[in-house]
Parts: C-alpha cells; sequence; structure tokens
C-alpha cells in the first residue's frame, strides 16, 4: 500500500509526463507546418506517445498499489517556436527537470522505505539518463549546424537515428 505521501508525488510526476507529452505534440505540431521538417515531426510525435506511456505506466502503478491515479488537467504548453534551436533547447529543459522530478521521488521512496516504489521507479531513472542524453546530442549537433540550411537538412533527415532503440 501507498503511503498518501508517496502517492501524491507519484501523481504529481504522472501530471509532469502528461505535461511533456502535451509539450511535445505541441511541437510535433509546430514542426509539421514549418518547410522541410518531416523527421523532427516525426521525432516529436513519436516522442509525445512515449511520454503519455510513462504517464500509463505510472497511473497503473499508483492503482495495483491501492493508491488512486489521477488523471491531471492540464495548460496549453508552448505552441509556436521562433527557431528550431529553441524547440531543441525547451526540449533539453524539459528533460532536466523531469530528471530533477524523479531523484527527488526516488530519494523520498528510499527515505520512507518503499522499496517496491523504489524498484519500479529504476525504469524511469535509466529512461532519463537515455533523454538527457539524446537531448544534449541533438542540442550540440543544433549548435554545429548554426544556421547552415544544408546542416538542418541533414539534422532533419538524421534525426530518428539517434532515437533509442524500442
Ligand atoms: Fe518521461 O521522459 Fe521525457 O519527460
Amino acid at each position: 500500500m501507498l503511503s498518501k505521501s508517496i502517492q501524491e508525488a507519484l501523481n504529481k510526476q504522472v501530471a509532469m509526463e502528461a505535461e511533456s507529452s502535451q509539450a511535445y505534440l505541441a511541437m510535433a505540431s509546430w514542426a509539421e507546418i514549418q518547410p522541410g521538417l518531416d523527421g523532427v515531426t516525426e521525432f516529436f510525435y513519436q516522442q509525445a506517445n512515449e511520454e503519455r506511456v510513462h504517464m500509463l505506466k505510472l497511473i497503473r502503478y499508483i492503482n495495483e498499489r491501492g493508491g488512486f491515479g489521477v488523471v491531471p488537467a492540464l495548460e496549453q504548453p508552448i505552441i509556436t517556436y521562433q527557431s528550431l534551436k529553441r524547440v531543441f533547447e525547451e526540449f533539453l529543459k524539459h528533460e532536466l527537470a523531469v530528471s530533477d522530478s524523479i531523484n527527488e521521488l526516488v530519494g523520498m521512496a528510499l527515505e520512507e522505505k518503499d522499496f517496491a516504489t523504489h524498484n519500479f521507479l529504476q525504469w524511469y531513472v535509466s529512461e532519463q539518463i537515455e533523454e538527457e542524453r539524446l537531448a544534449r546530442t541533438l542540442n550540440d549537433k543544433l549548435e554545429l549546424v548554426g544556421d547552415d540550411k544544408s546542416g538542418i537538412y541533414l539534422f532533419d533527415r538524421d534525426i530518428m537515428l539517434f532515437r533509442p532503440k524500442q
């Protein structure tokens, strides 16, 4: 059985994963109406789906442990961007915030000696290592490319190669 505090913290994480999904869906939609960003579009549609899966895993775990997984209300995410660089900066910022939140949760689970939740969260710890690595790599690539159009063309063409295989 989950403690009240762990249940609340897990439900906050549910909301964060749902917000991530919305934010990436908005990035996908923005990218889709820009000329030539098919790769980036696909990348963020997939990323949005993944975040939804992260949210579902949490809801089901909370319910399985005798709690109640709460489907959160969401604010509208950023829907337009000045540049591709801004999109990926936001992506990294977001993932860093998610990692902090997961780390907090892990610390809390240990403090409360909730080893089942601690164990459950290890999947998220590994996932965040991957997500941060991915976001950093893509930011580094964009930094190299700058405003060079052919570089952006290649970035968009190859972006899916950087996603870890599911
Ligand atoms: Fe849920 O991993 Fe990204 O945010």
